[in-house]
Order: structure tokens, then sequence, then C-alpha cells
């Protein structure tokens, strides 16, 4: 049997623990820790529900026992498709206590992509929330769960309604005793994140104890964040920027606060970093034009916040140097990705570092090389693929040794697909990518996922997905396709097929444009620089 996940290697593994990158603690420890020394602390907000480090600790002991009681096994997969709510930390500490391995699906996938995750994962059991109209995830997550033989539970925050499922409630009520303390080695994988993925299905990233810990510490070190942090999750909690950079993780590590927005917008959000003394929250680059509009009007005291962190896109030089003085904090650039490696400008960095450049890496124990088409290292100034191993970067992707035979080096390299420039200080700046992935507003897409369901729509003969820049998105992602027969559906047609085939809203192309061929390159693929450039005139 073929391996789930790559370790690495034994010696790099003794050098990472020799040099205190890694240690033995599991991912859980903090809440343990925090709830001895400091259990009175407030450690996580919710609109009105406002736990401290003991408490916080207690419930998640308590949904460790509700979980294993199922029983939920160490070892064992658990798909959570949640939004930024007190039960999203819970349940992924609850989990991570007993051993099993949350799988963090973002609210925004819809059934297609979450069946195809519980299809690779083998996941034991969904969790998701009980949401109103479109957007509630229970039908959906219902049939799945019957459909899929390796689901045996549905757990719903909320009201389970119809479906069959168990109310979490019920999971914090249950009263058994906590389970003993996991002993499972911290080298083991802790979770596993979505990799925003080139594939037609996505993929799944295995994340240890010890190596997801040291990047959410390290990070916490690198952002400023200590005791006195108050972190607000904006984006998506379930997302990596949001979890360890550093995000929920990196600020529970370090004894600080951690409040949940239940949206992005400017408003929600600067009233609860006025209500909650917030110190630091992190954005993608298509949310800050609205926070700096809104915080030019805004009545709400703003004066707590230090640092402003944008990333998962490329923020535009004009908008990075407007955030300082309209939001009187520190930006922070943030340029990362769900399989390791962090980059970061840091605080002290000069102004044109901060508003020019995406940051270095986080550890001095990154490395990172830029290189060019045959592989060969190329000068600072030169753009190239960047390549990047370290103490928190993955040697392959759970279940797909195929997979990383591309996207890996031969001496384990991650092959990120970003095109950078690295300068001569070394910071790198993000222009462009070699990936068939349309980076919309911080959302990945893999173009070839897109076109395999477009091929599924009645009518289309050949599809071809690229992105093209947008003003506000960052990148829109526009579809090519050739019809089989008289008639092209268009992009309402397209639209409909695709929710229909259960593919999520981001997913679908903001625009569906016709044509009589795909443009082949020599060896008969399609080519896809042609259709960028027709894409990019609009
Ligand atoms: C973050 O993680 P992912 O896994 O959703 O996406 C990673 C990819 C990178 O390979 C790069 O293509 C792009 O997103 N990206 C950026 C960027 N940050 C990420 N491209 C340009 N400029 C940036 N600042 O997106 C992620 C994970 C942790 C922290 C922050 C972002």
């Amino acid at each position: 049997m073929p391996q789930d996940w790559l370790p690495w290697p034994a010696d790099t593994a003794r050098e990472y623990r020799e040099r205190g990158f890694w240690d033995d603690r599991r991912l859980d420890a903090p809440l343990r820790e925090g709830a001895a020394r400091h259990g009175d602390r407030l450690a996580l907000v919710d609109g009105a529900d406002r736990l401290s480090y003991a408490d916080l600790d207690t419930c998640v002991d308590r949904v460790a026992a509700g979980l294993a009681a199922l029983p939920v096994r160490a070892g064992e997969r658990v798909l959570l498709q949640l939004p930024n709510r007190a039960e999203y930390v819970v349940t992924l500490f609850a989990l991570v206590r007993i051993g099993a391995l949350p799988v963090l699906a973002l609210p925004s996938l819809g059934p297609a992509e979450v069946e195809s995750l519980v299809r690779t994962s083998g996941a034991c059991a969904l969790v998701v929330a009980q949401g109103r109209g479109r957007a509630d995830p229970r039908p959906a997550a219902a049939r799945i769960a019957a459909e899929a033989p390796s689901v045996r539970r549905l757990i719903v925050v909320g009201d389970p309604g119809d479906t069959g499922g168990l109310a979490w409630d019920a999971l914090l009520e249950a009263g058994a005793a906590p389970p003993a303390a996991d002993a499972g080695s911290a080298e083991e994988p802790a979770l596993l994140l979505l990799s925003g993925g080139t594939t037609g299905t996505p993929k799944l990233i295995p994340r240890t104890h010890a190596d997801y810990g040291y990047n959410a510490r390290a990070s916490a070190a690198a952002c400023g964040v200590g005791a006195d942090a108050v972190y607000l999750a904006v984006l998506p909690a379930a997302h990596n920027f949001t979890m360890v950079s550093p995000g929920i993780v990196g600020t529970l590590a370090t004894g600080g606060t951690v409040v949940l927005s239940p949206d992005p917008s400017p408003t929600t959000a600067f009233g609860l970093v006025e209500r909650e003394g917030v110190t630091i929250t992190a954005l993608v680059p298509a949310l800050v034009p609205a926070w700096l509009e809104e915080a030019g009007r805004t009545a709400h005291d703003l004066g707590s916040l230090r640092v402003l962190q944008v990333g998962g896109s490329r923020l535009d030089d004009a908008t990075a140097r407007r955030v300082g003085p309209a939001l009187g904090c520190r930006l922070q650039q943030v340029f990362g990705m769900a399989e390791g490696l962090n980059n970061y400008t840091r605080l002290d960095d000069p102004d044109d570092v901060v508003c020019t450049t995406q940051g270095r890496p986080l550890s001095p124990a990154d490395e990172v090389a830029v290189v060019d088409e045959d592989g060969r290292p190329v000068p600072p100034g030169t753009p190239g693929e960047l390549l990047t191993r370290g103490p928190y970067t993955i040697r392959g992707y759970y279940r797909a040794r195929e997979l990383d035979a591309l996207r890996f080096t031969p001496d384990g390299f991650y092959r990120t697909g970003d095109l950078v420039v690295r300068t001569e200080r070394g910071d790198l700046v993000v222009v462009g990518r070699v990936k068939d992935q349309v980076n919309r507003a911080g959302e990945k897409i893999a173009a070839v996922e897109v076109e395999e369901h477009l091929l599924g729509v009645p009518g289309v003969a050949a599809a071809a997905v690229v992105g093209a820049p947008d003003p506000v998105l960052g990148e829109r992602s526009v579809a090519f396709v050739v019809a089989r027969g008289a008639a092209c559906p268009g992009r309402e047609e397209v639209r409909a097929a695709l929710l229909a085939r259960g593919v999520a809203p981001f997913k679908v192309p903001d625009e569906v444009r016709a044509v009589p061929a795909l443009p082949l390159t020599g060896v008969g693929k399609v080519d896809k620089r042609p259709l960028r450039e027709r894409a990019a005139e609009g």
C-alpha cells in the first residue's frame, strides 16, 4: 500500500528538532497550557459568546469526549465545513485532541468539491452548520453522508432539520469523561488542508503537529502577536492564512484573544475592532479598497489596530501605500501557501519594502530557489519559478504519490508555480504564475477542474479557462467555449449548469466566450497564452 503521506527525511527531521523548530507538543497543547497558566484570560469571542482559556479547554474536552463516544477514532478523518463560529474552533481542537484529522473545507465550496474531498480523505463524518436558502449546506451534506460509503455520521451546528444528523450541541452536552490525552507523535499529521490546486480534483495537504505549531508560533513572533494581541478573523477561519499566519492557532499559542467576524465587511469588522480592541487582522487584496473607503467615514475608533495583514493574491503597490495613512496602522504583506512557506514583510522594514514586495521567508531554515524553465537558479532581479523546502513545507500531498512527482523536485523542493523576482535584499515580488490556476480575489480556481465540468454542460465540445486582470477581483475567470452543434451556451446557461453539478459559485466563469476552435501549441495542447491575451483585451 502506498503511504498516505510523506514525512521529512529522518536526518532533516532531527535537524529541525535540534535547532528548536519542532517540539513534541501536539497542536491542542497551548489550550491545555493556557487553561493552567492563564485560565481567566479571554481566548475566543463569537458575538455575545466569550470563552476564557479555561472555558475553551473545557469545551474542547467535552466535544472531544462526545466525538470519541460516537465513535470517531484516532487517525480517522472528519470534514469540517463551518463558518467563523466558536464551534469551528472547538471542533477543530477537539478532533486534534482525540487524534482524528480535521479536513478543512471552506464554506464557499459546493457539494461537488465537498464530495470529492470526502472521497479523497475517506472521511467518517461531516460537520456543517445550519444555513439559509441556497447557502444552507445541510441538504447536500445529508445526501453526501448517505451516499459516501466512508461516512457514518453527519453533525450539524444548529438545527439538524430533516437531515438525520446529530446536533452539535449534543456533543457538548454528552458530559462524558474527557478521553485520555492522545500520546501520538507530534510528527504525524494533525489535519488536512485544501490545496488551491491545479488538478481536476482538490488535493489535500497533510500538516503535522510539529510543523503547523512551528508555523503558527514563528508567525506570531514575526507579526508582533503575543499575550496582548487581539486577532480578528475576517477571512474564512478554515483558510491557512486565518489558521496559522499567525491567525487563530498562532494567537491562541501565545495567550492572545481571537475574535471571529461573521462576515468580511468593514462595517461589521470596525464595530468589532472598537468593541474588542482588535490589534491585528488579515485581508485579501480584493477587500482592501472597501476597507480604506469605510475608514474615511467610520465613526468607530480604530486606534487599537496595529497591523493589517494583506495576502492571498497580489496587492498592488498604490493600494499598499494607502493602507497606513487610511487605517493608522502598519501594513504587512503576506505571501503564503497552504503547502507551507510563509513570506512576510517585517514590521520594521522600510515603507518601500512593505509596499512593493511580498516579503521574505519566515524561518531561517526556509530554503528558497528561484529557477528558470530548466531548473537553473536565476540571479536577483530576474523572474523565475519559486521552489521551496523547509520545516513547515510539506514533502508530498495526501494520497497523491503521482502528483508529487510533478509538484516536488527529486530533492524535496515544492514547486510553488509562482513566478517571483528576488531583490538584492532577499525580498520576493510575485510577478506571475506558471501554474494553470486563476486567483480570483484570493480564491484559487484550478482551470482543469472547471474545464472538466464545462465539458459536462450540454452544447459544449471543448473549453479552456484562463484568468484576466480585473480591477476589483484582481483576476476574473474567462471561459473560451467551442460549441457542439449550432448554439453555444451563454454565461447564464453555463452558470445554471455548473451550479446544478454542485460546483462552488466562485468557480463559475465570470465570462463565457464562444470561439470556433481553441488555439493549439505545436504538440497539440491547448495554447493558453493567446487566450490570456484575448481575455485581457476585454
Ligand atoms: C494562501 O494560500 P493558498 O494555498 O490559498 O494559495 C497559495 C497561492 C500562492 O502559491 C500564490 O499563488 C498565491 O496563493 N498568493 C499570492 C500571495 N499570497 C498567496 N500571490 C501574490 N501575492 C501574495 N501576497 O493564499 C495564503 C496562505 C497563508 C498565508 C497567506 C496566504
